[in-house]
Formats: structure tokens, C-alpha cells, sequence
């Protein structure tokens, strides 16, 4: 089983990671590692932490000579602006982040001891355990990728930009969707047996787990349901040297919680940035008068980077129901699993 843990606060001293599970024999490239976490960086609208942030990886523990061991792999990223004993004290929740119901559950009068954790800097860490699934995945002929659908209601890139543009001079926020593509994965991850092991509710968990997802679809999702069956499901076909195969793929690439071996169609809908510079009503915790909401640096707009912090997520997903598939505590022993279990699918 893979299994990862994040720590770290967004202006304390460094995030963390630790990834348990990952097969020994896998040549780990830090680079492809810090372009990954280069592009969780990137995007118009970004705020101007990103201009402070050059997220760098340390491996700290798991390889030997740049090869993976079988042991858990530790990784750090270091925070440049590690300032968290001097930052101010947040009375004023903002609407929509998780500072007023996180002040209430730990009993915490100063948001910050809330914020500090509910940031999406945490995610810098999650892309890194990401990464390193991503490169096992390729060795097994599996890739994920992301495309932005949508900002704030528009689609062409031109009107995506002059939307983002629109809400920094509104000093608001807007959020999009965008879509996470995975190809290779063959017929045969994840279950129907129990609720736990439907590979379409794991990967909805992992992404709704992203902070300022609300939604997430399958294939054709949430427009399925205005359709007849007949215009959903997606027709078999036979073919002696394809085997089976489909001329649609309505469904996402999942069909009873296991992969059909097309690709796998997934969709998040972002909400926007709840730190808005124009801030909406909220009240003092201390005071409990009304007052607006603090305004904190943030972003405009964080899709891109969301899109990328979606890939790794289920690049994490992905590589752990390839090992509950395949199994193997080397490469080599995965790959003859999956090899011997190919011929078998082929041969059915
Ligand atoms: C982020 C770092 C944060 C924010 C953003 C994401 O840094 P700071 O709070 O110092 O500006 O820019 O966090 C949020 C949008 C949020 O809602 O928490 C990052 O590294 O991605």
C-alpha cells in the first residue's frame, strides 16, 4: 500500500512529505521534481508569495545514488518567507476559508493558528509526492496531465486572461475548471467489491481533498444526467488485434468503479480565492462586532496551479491502485506482475 503525510505551515519553517510504499528500483529525478513544483508556481493571477517562493525539493531520506530503496521517501521543501512567530494575529475570519470554524474546532481565538495550516501552500508538499508517482507511473506506461476549461465563466484563453484582469481591478477573485486527463491505465484498477475500493470515489476524494475544489465529475458527470441511457453508455466493440475497445468514452474511463482501460476523464470546479481584497462582512471573534473580513496577501486566481496539484493527487491515486493491482516491493517485480496480468486481459 502507498501512503503519504504532509506537515508544515504556509510561513512556517518548511512543508514535508513523507511517501511510504514506493518500490525499490525507481530512478528518482529531483529535477523533474522541482519542474513540477515550478509549475504549481506558475499562472496569471498568482499572488505575490510566488514572487518571494522558488520551491526547491530535498530528498531527505528513501534513495540511494538517485535510485529508490523501498524505504520511506522524505521529502522538504523550504519556505522563504518563514515569518510565523512575527505575523499579526487574525480576529476577522474570512468568509469561505476555513478560519472560522477551524478558530471554533481548536479553540483558537487568532485565525492565524488556522490559516497557517488551511493554506493551499500545503500543496507544494502533495506535488511533490506527486512527482515521484508520476515517474513510477511512466515506467508502467500511465501518464497524467491538466487542461483549464474554464475562468470565471469564459472559455477562450483571450476572455480568461481579461476575466483575471478584471477581478485584480475589482480586487476580487475568480475561480475556473479544469480537467485531469490520465491515459495508460489498463482495465482492471480499482473495485466494486466494497465502497472503499471504487477507483471513481477515490480519485473524487483525492481531488475534492484539494483546498477550494467543490466539485468534481467523471466523464460526461453532471450532464449525464440530462441525457437518455442510450446517449450515455458507451457501446463494446471487438477487435482481434485492439480487443475490446469503444468509440466513446462517456464514462470517463471508470465503469463500476473499475478502470475500462480508456482514459480516465476527470473535471474539478474551483471556487474563488476566498481572501478578497475588497473583503466581505465578517465579525471579530474577540469583539463579536461586526467588521470586515482581514485581507491577506493572496492570489486573484490559482486554477493553473490547482490543476497541478489535481495531476499529483491522482498521479498518487493512480499508482496506489496500480500496486493493489500488481503489487511487487521492486520495479521489476511490478512490472512482470503487470505484465503477466496484460497477456492475461489480452488473451481473454
Ligand atoms: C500559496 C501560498 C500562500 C497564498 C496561497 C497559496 O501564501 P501567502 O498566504 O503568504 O500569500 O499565496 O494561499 C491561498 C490562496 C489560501 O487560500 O490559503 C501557495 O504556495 O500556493
Amino acid at each position: 500500500m502507498l501512503r503519504y503525510l504532509t506537515a508544515g505551515e504556509s510561513h512556517g519553517q518548511c512543508l514535508v512529505a513523507i511517501l511510504d510504499g514506493m518500490v525499490a528500483g525507481l530512478r528518482v529525478d529531483k529535477n523533474f521534481i522541482d519542474k513540477e513544483l515550478l509549475r504549481r508556481q506558475r499562472g496569471f493571477g498568482r499572488g505575490d508569495r510566488m514572487k518571494i517562493e522558488k520551491d526547491r525539493v530535498d530528498i531527505l531520506s528513501g534513495l540511494r545514488k538517485g535510485i529508490t530503496i523501498g524505504s520511506p521517501i522524505a521529502m522538504m521543501i523550504k519556505n522563504k518567507d518563514f515569518s510565523i512567530d512575527r505575523l499579526a494575529a487574525i480576529y476577522c475570519p474570512r468568509p469561505g476559508h476555513a478560519d472560522l470554524a477551524g478558530a471554533v474546532k481548536y479553540n483558537r481565538s487568532d485565525a492565524r493558528d488556522i490559516l497557517e495550516r488551511s493554506s493551499a501552500r500545503e500543496t507544494a508538499a502533495r506535488v511533490s509526492v506527486g512527482a515521484v508517482c508520476k515517474i513510477f507511473l511512466s515506467e508502467i506506461g500511465m501518464a497524467v496531465n491538466s487542461r483549464i476549461v474554464m475562468i470565471g465563466g469564459v472559455t477562450s484563453q483571450k476572455l480568461m486572461y481579461e476575466r483575471i484582469t478584471s477581478a485584480l481591478k475589482r480586487r476580487d477573485t475568480v475561480g475556473g475548471i479544469f480537467e485531469i486527463t490520465a491515459t495508460g491505465a489498463p482495465c482492471g484498477l480499482g473495485s466494486f467489491t466494497q465502497s472503499d475500493k471504487r477507483l471513481n470515489a477515490r480519485l473524487a476524494g483525492a481531488l475534492m481533498s484539494i483546498q477550494a475544489i467543490k466539485g468534481v465529475e467523471v466523464g460526461l458527470g453532471f450532464e449525464s444526467a440530462k441525457r437518455f441511457g442510450s446517449e450515455v453508455h458507451d457501446a463494446i466493440f471487438y477487435d482481434k488485434t485492439k480487443g475490446f475497445y469503444r468509440k466513446t468514452n462517456n464514462a470517463g474511463g471508470i465503469e463500476g468503479g473499475v478502470s475500462s482501460g480508456e482514459p480516465i476523464l476527470l473535471r474539478c470546479a474551483m471556487k474563488p480565492i476566498s481572501t478578497l481584497l475588497n473583503p466581505l462582512a465578517s465579525v471579530n471573534i474577540k469583539t463579536k462586532k461586526p467588521s470586515k473580513a482581514t485581507v491577506e496577501r493572496s492570489d486573484i486566481c490559482a486554477v493553473l496551479s490547482a490543476a497541478v496539484v489535481a495531476e499529483s493527487v491522482v498521479a498518487f491515486e493512480l499508482a496506489n491502485a496500480a500496486f493493489e493491482k500488481f503489487g511487487g516491493d521492486s520495479l521489476d517485480e511490478t512490472k512482470r506482475n503487470l505484465k503477466g496480468y496484460l497477456k492475461q486481459a489480452k488473451a481473454f
